[in-house]
C-alpha cells in the first residue's frame, strides 16, 4: 500500500472516535485526509477548533464551522499525525511548522489520538530532526544552547510560523529520554515550544500497516 493510502486509512478510523461536541484538529498530510473525512459526517459534530491557520482554512472549506480556542472548553479529542512516534507514545511534530499551536490545542483535550503510518513508529526519536520555535532575536542564542546540548540546529530559511517566529531544526540529537529534553529545551529563554511531545504523549495511535489499521494505546 502507498502511504497516502496508509494515511487516508487512518484517518477513515479516526471518524469512530468523533464525538458530538466540538473536536481539535491537527496539521499535515495526515490531518488533512482526516478532515476530508470529517466534511463526511458534517451534522455529527458541533464544529472544530484548528491548529493552524491551513487546517481552519480547509475545515472552512467544506464547511465545517471553526471555533476560537478561547470560547470553548475542553475537547474531548484532538486528533493529529507525527513525524515520529514510539511506542510509549512519545512524538516528535512540527515538520508543518505548527507544533506551538498543535502542543496548545493537544493540552485543552481530554484524549490525543494520533494517526500515523508505519514509517513513523521508531524505537528512539531523533532521526527526525526536532523542530523548536524560536522568537526571532534569540535565534542565535538558542542555537548556541541546542548546540550544548548535543543537537545541530539549523535554520528553516523562508519559513514564518503562524505566531510570527523562526524554527530552527535540531539535527543529531539522541532521544533517549524525551520527558526531560522536552522541558530542558523549554527553559532556554527564546523557546517557543519544542516539537517533542512527551510530557504530553498521545493516548491512542491508529497505526495504519499493509495488513489494516492497528490500534495501540
Ligand atoms: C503535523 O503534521 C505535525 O506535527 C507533523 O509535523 C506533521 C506530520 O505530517 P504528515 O501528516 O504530512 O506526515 O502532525
Amino acid at each position: 500500500m502507498k502511504q497516502d493510502e496508509l494515511k487516508q486509512a487512518v484517518a477513515r478510523a479516526a471518524i469512530d472516535y468523533v464525538p458530538q461536541g466540538i473536536i481539535g484538529v491537527g496539521t499535515g498530510s495526515t490531518a488533512n485526509f482526516f478532515i476530508d473525512e470529517l466534511a463526511t459526517i458534517r451534522g455529527r459534530f458541533e464544529a472544530a477548533v484548528a491548529s493552524s491557520e491551513a487546517t481552519a482554512q480547509r475545515l472552512k472549506n467544506h464547511g465545517i464551522q471553526v471555533l476560537d480556542l478561547n470560547s470553548v472548553g475542553e475537547l474531548e479529542i484532538y486528533v493529529d499525525g507525527a513525524d515520529e512516534i514510539t511506542r510509549h507514545m512519545h512524538m516528535i511534530k512540527g515538520g508543518g511548522g505548527a507544533l506551538t499551536r498543535e502542543k496548545i490545542v493537544a493540552a485543552c483535550s481530554k484524549k490525543f489520538i494520533c494517526l500515523a503510518d508505519d514509517s513513523k513508529l521508531v524505537e528512539v526519536l531523533g532521526k527526525f530532526p526536532l523542530p523548536v520555535e524560536v522568537i526571532p532575536m534569540a535565534q542565535s542564542h538558542v542555537a548556541r544552547e541546542l548546540v550544548k546540548l548535543g543537537g545541530q540546529p539549523v535554520l528553516r530559511t523562508g519559513f514564518t510560523t503562524d505566531n510570527g517566529n523562526v524554527i530552527l531544526d535540531v539535527h543529531n540529537l539522541a532521544i533517549t529520554n524525551p520527558v526531560e529534553l522536552e522541558k530542558q529545551i523549554n527553559q532556554i529563554v527564546g523557546v517557543v515550544t519544542n516539537g517533542l511531545f512527551a510530557q504530553r504523549p498521545a493516548d491512542i495511535l491508529l497505526l495504519g500497516t499493509a495488513d489494516g489499521v492497528k490500534t495501540m494505546q
